[in-house]
């Protein structure tokens, strides 16, 4: 039994369509928004791996907290500071090209593109597709195909900002970052090497811009999560605290204890030199150890 259906993104506000997933493998959420997977579980596990903040108000163009939201082309705060953190392919419409189902994976494929338009051009003045595979089977995987269909060459960088639940951020650690260099995004940007697996005591906003690209999100009485993502030099590892998450205003209180983010992409100065005509594919894979 599998099935695939749309639905209002919450009936509070919806103007936000949202394809649910349910097969034997995991049941999943993606908004058609941002092209934006909201909710993963596995049917083995008995919690989501991903957080969707419960404050969402669900409002188009607004970019939404929580799953895996695509940060393109720029990564962090605008270049020239004049555009929203994160670029805007978060926050654009993309259209669904086309579900299947694997029957012998018990896995769901849901493909979109988003493609430049006097709109994206008004804010970055390229031409570019965007081809995004979501798979939901036993594993999450996420394949993204970068096109520059135009006739120079642009510079960008990405990530996916993807927010894993966790029992508690005090008792969580991340392991695969020993001895890569990171820069401190509360600290200037002050670059600094870490020897153990990462823990969390206070707010924590780091970019380690070439790392191994395997990760596990490790719990002291909860499930791991793997993350591979082979072909993305950078990670950047970020819980705002409860200071921060009141200021964001879309968190609810005490809600900033149960998520850590784990953001594998391309960020400066590992961004990526596209030439005309040319692509580049990135991959990520998440699944309950
Ligand atoms: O990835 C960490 C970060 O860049 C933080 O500095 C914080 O701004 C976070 O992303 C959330 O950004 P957003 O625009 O989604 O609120």
């Amino acid at each position: 039994m599998h099935s695939i259906r749309t639905l209002a993104f919450n009936q509070r506000l919806s103007e936000l369509e949202v394809l649910e997933i349910d097969n034997p493998s995991c049941t999943a959420k993606i908004a058609l928004q941002g092209a934006q997977i909201l909710q993963f579980q596995p049917k083995q596990s008995a919690q989501p791996l991903l957080w969707l903040s419960s404050a969402n108000s669900g409002k188009r163009g607004k970019a939404l907290r929580g799953g895996i939201p695509l940060c393109f082309p720029w990564f962090g705060s605008h270049p020239q500071g004049l555009q929203p953190a994160h670029g805007f392919a978060r926050n654009q419409l993309w259209t669904l090209q086309e579900v299947s189902y694997d029957a012998e994976q018990a896995t769901h494929h849901v493909d979109f593109t988003l493609q430049d338009s006097p709109a994206t051009r008004q804010i970055w003045a390229h031409a570019f597709r965007l081809k995004l595979r979501i798979s939901c089977g036993q594993t999450l995987n996420l394949y993204l195909q970068v096109e520059n269909t135009g006739q120079k060459a642009f510079d960008f960088s990405f990530a996916w900002h993807s927010y894993f639940q966790v029992k508690q951020i005090q008792h969580t650690k991340i392991q695969g970052l020993q001895q890569a260099e990171f820069m401190d995004q509360l600290n200037h940007h002050q670059r600094d090497v870490e020897d153990q697996a990462v823990t969390f005591q206070q707010e924590t906003d780091r970019i380690y811009p070439k790392a191994l690209g395997h990760y596990r999100i490790e719990q002291a009485d909860a499930q791991t999560i793997s993350i591979r993502a082979p072909e993305c030099d950078s990670v950047v590892v970020w819980n705002p605290w409860q200071a921060k998450s009141e200021r964001l205003g879309d968190i609810v209180a005490g809600d900033w204890q149960r998520f850590v983010c784990v953001e594998v992409g391309q960020i400066a100065p590992q961004q990526v030199r596209l030439a005309a005509g040319a692509a580049s594919y990135y991959q990520l894979q998440i699944a309950h150890v």
